[in-house]
This record gives C-alpha cells, structure tokens and sequence, in this order.
C-alpha cells in the first residue's frame, strides 16, 4: 500500500488545480488519473470555455469569477502557458429570456461594467449576428476564452515541479471514507491518506454511489464550422457569446482560435428528447454517444444564424455535462462520508472557476474549511441531498 497526506481523485478541471494548489503549499499530495491529463473522455476537452463576470447563474457567483481572473493569472504567472484571452463575452436574446435578465441582474447588483445593447446597437457592433427584432444584448467586457486542456496539462505539469505525485492510466476502483484514514483503491494498491478529495466528474456518482447527491450525466455537442473571412472572426472583433433562442434553446460560441474555424456548442436543448433532463443522457464508461449527421444537421441550423459560417462542420465531438437538479455545483463534505471532500456537478457552467476551485478545495483538504464563499454549493442543501432524502 502507498501514503499520501491527501489524494486527489480524478485530475480534469478541478482536480489538476487542487494537486497544484496543495503541491505549492508543500503539501504531500498524490493525483489519481484514469486517462491522461488534458484527454478528451470527460468534460473539459474542446479547446475552449468562456470566462465570464456578470454571473447570469446567480450574483452569488461573482467574488468567485473575480477570484477565477486572478487564480488563472497565477498560474499563467508560474507555468508561462497563455491560458485565457480576454476578448468580451456578448449575451444575446430577448429582454425576459434568462441569460439576458440574469446577466443584467447579475451585473447591476455587483456595480459590474457591461452595456446593454438594443438590435440596432447590435447589427452595428457585431454585424455577424443574425437576430430577431426582438433580441437584445448584453456586452461585457470581463470575460474571455480559458483553454482548458492547456490549463490542466499546465496544472498537472507545475504540481509535480512542485513535488506532486501523480498516477495516470490508472482508474480508481474504490473510496473508502473514514475520519481518520480514507483510502482510495487503484488496481491491486490501496492508497491510505489523511483526506481524500473526489474530483471525478461525470464518475462521481459511479465511485460515490453513497453520496446521496442526484447528479444526471448528459451528452453536449460541439461543433467547429468554417469561416468566410477570419479577419471577421478574430476575438477583438467576434467575442465569446451565449444566446437565448425564442424556441428555449441556449447556445454558445468564441471567436476563431485557429484562424479557419469557430466553435460553437449548445448549452440547454430545447429539443432534447424523451426523458432528459436539458441533453440526451450519457454513461461517463461508454462515453457519450459520437455525433452524427442529425448532431450537424442540428448544429448548422444554428451555425447559420451568424453571417460566414454555416455549410458542414469541419470537426465534431461530443462531451459531457453533469447536472445537478438545481444547476448549482457540489462541493464539500458530507457527515456519512468522513475523510472526503467532493467537488461535482459543474452543470456544463463550471470550468472558468476550476483555478478558484482547486484553491477552495485545497483550503478543505488542508484546514476543513475555506475562506471563500461556497456556501451555495453545499452538498446538504435542499435540492441536492433533500430531494433523495439523503443519509447523514
Ligand atoms: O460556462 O459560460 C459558461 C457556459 C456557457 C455555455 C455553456 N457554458
């Protein structure tokens, strides 16, 4: 058997950070990963994720997008790797549609900077849109692109500069709570640690099934189509953005990162079918179904609501989201699970806050507590553990 003072289970978004974070601060720490860092099997592969300020989610959220700049300027700092590009993030539909009305709200009750922007305003500053009459924005000039396999390779890399050990290619089969040694089982060795952090994304529930925690893996898609001219394209002139459709559908895209192509990917599907929840459903072991000719058939049709993209992607791929029933994250420890602290369902909005993240589950890995305001993430909350009637 091995020792570690905390093992960290699972190193994609959340877990490479926390490694990083416990391995500057001196702490003996071991990271558990199933792939290899930066893979595509999960949640955080696709080149790209927005950064964003004016949180349309909740303004709870803000202190911990301020913090997510500066913990990725940390790590930018320390490592040399240009990890996020500040280029505005535009949030487009009409005045009541959710993203507009929470980025307002979001933004007004944090003093925030951000331009609200009627069609008019719209068609003149950001003539690739094509919008409805109706549809508004909202222009923020605080948020960006973060890359996300370059941030966990980053993470990964500096943890072990700074003495982490890590394990790749190796699944973690078992956790084993107990207040004072929880153990995590990989192949035939048993890791025996004072504190265990369970950052295992879509596989949570698999490696936690006592977690009482209702967390819904789903399928998104992601779509890269080309552009007509890139100059058009490039992230001073084509910021990230989120839109609402009419029909309930919200998706999303960047600006050209490869001067040919553009991302884009749909966040909540109001065409999802039968039994899911905002997605088609998916088993994190099989892996979500690949896209095929219906997903770009889908996805052009959104394509073609900007000017210069559309015809066939040129790259599809598909990736996970786990949902919790309330879309907040999960985060912290629960009574009937000593010696663990959990970090899941980021809910397809969580990768800009993974360097906050891996400082708040650092403190909780260390210390059992955190400065930092997670309390809306708290595992016991109502609609997380209230609605399986969850022990502890
Ligand atoms: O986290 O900003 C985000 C986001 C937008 C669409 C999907 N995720």
């Amino acid at each position: 058997s091995q020792t570690a003072d905390v093992v960290v289970v699972g190193l994609g978004a959340m877990g490479a950070q926390t490694l990083w974070r416990l391995a500057r601060r001196g702490v003996d720490v071991l990271g558990v990963e199933r792939f290899e860092p930066g893979h595509a099997h999960g949640s955080s592969h696709g080149e790209s994720r927005i950064i964003r300020t004016a949180y349309l989610e909740g303004a709870d959220y803000v202190p911990l997008a301020l913090g997510a700049w500066e913990a990725w300027a940390e790590l930018s700092a320390e490592t040399g790797a240009e990890l996020v590009t500040r280029c505005g993030g535009l949030v487009l539909g009409r005045a009541h549609d959710p993203s507009v009305a929470g980025t307002l709200a979001s933004a007004r009750a944090r003093g925030l900077r951000h331009e609200r922007l009627d069609a008019a305003e719209l068609s003149r500053r950001f003539p690739r849109h094509l919008l409805e009459a109706d549809q508004v924005g909202v222009f923020e000039e605080a948020a960006g692109v973060v890359r996300p396999e370059a941030a966990i390779r980053a993470a990964v890399d500096a943890a072990r500069a700074a003495g982490a050990r890590v394990r790749t290619g190796c699944a973690v089969t078992r956790i084993v709570p107990d207040p004072d040694r929880p153990r995590v089982v990989v192949g035939d060795t048993e890791i025996r640690a004072r504190h265990v952090v369970v950052t295992a994304g879509a596989w949570t529930s698999r490696l936690l099934p006592d977690l009482a925690a209702p967390l819904h893996v789903e399928r998104r898609v992601l779509a890269w189509f080309p552009v007509d001219d890139p100059a058009a394209f490039t992230p001073d002139r084509f910021p990230v953005f989120i839109r609402d459709e009419p029909d309930g559908t919200t998706w999303y895209g960047f600006p050209s990162l490869d001067g040919a192509t553009v991302k884009i990917a749909v966040h909540a599907d109001a065409a999802a079918g039968p039994g899911a929840q905002r997605g088609e459903p998916a088993d994190p072991d099989e892996g979500p179904r690949r896209p095929d000719a219906a997903d770009a058939a889908r996805m052009r049709l959104l394509a073609e609501r900007i000017r210069g993209l559309g015809g066939d992607p040129v790259r599809m791929s598909a990736c996970m989201y786990t949902m919790t029933p309330d879309e907040h994250f999960v985060i912290g420890s629960r009574p009937h699970l000593p010696g663990l602290t959990v970090a899941a369902g980021f809910s397809g909005h969580g990768y800009k806050f993974a360097s906050i993240i891996g400082v708040a589950l650092a403190d909780l890995a260390e210390t059992g507590r955190t400065s930092l305001p997670i309390g809306l993430f708290d595992p016991a909350r109502p609609a997380v553990a209230g609605s399986l009637g969850a022990a502890g």
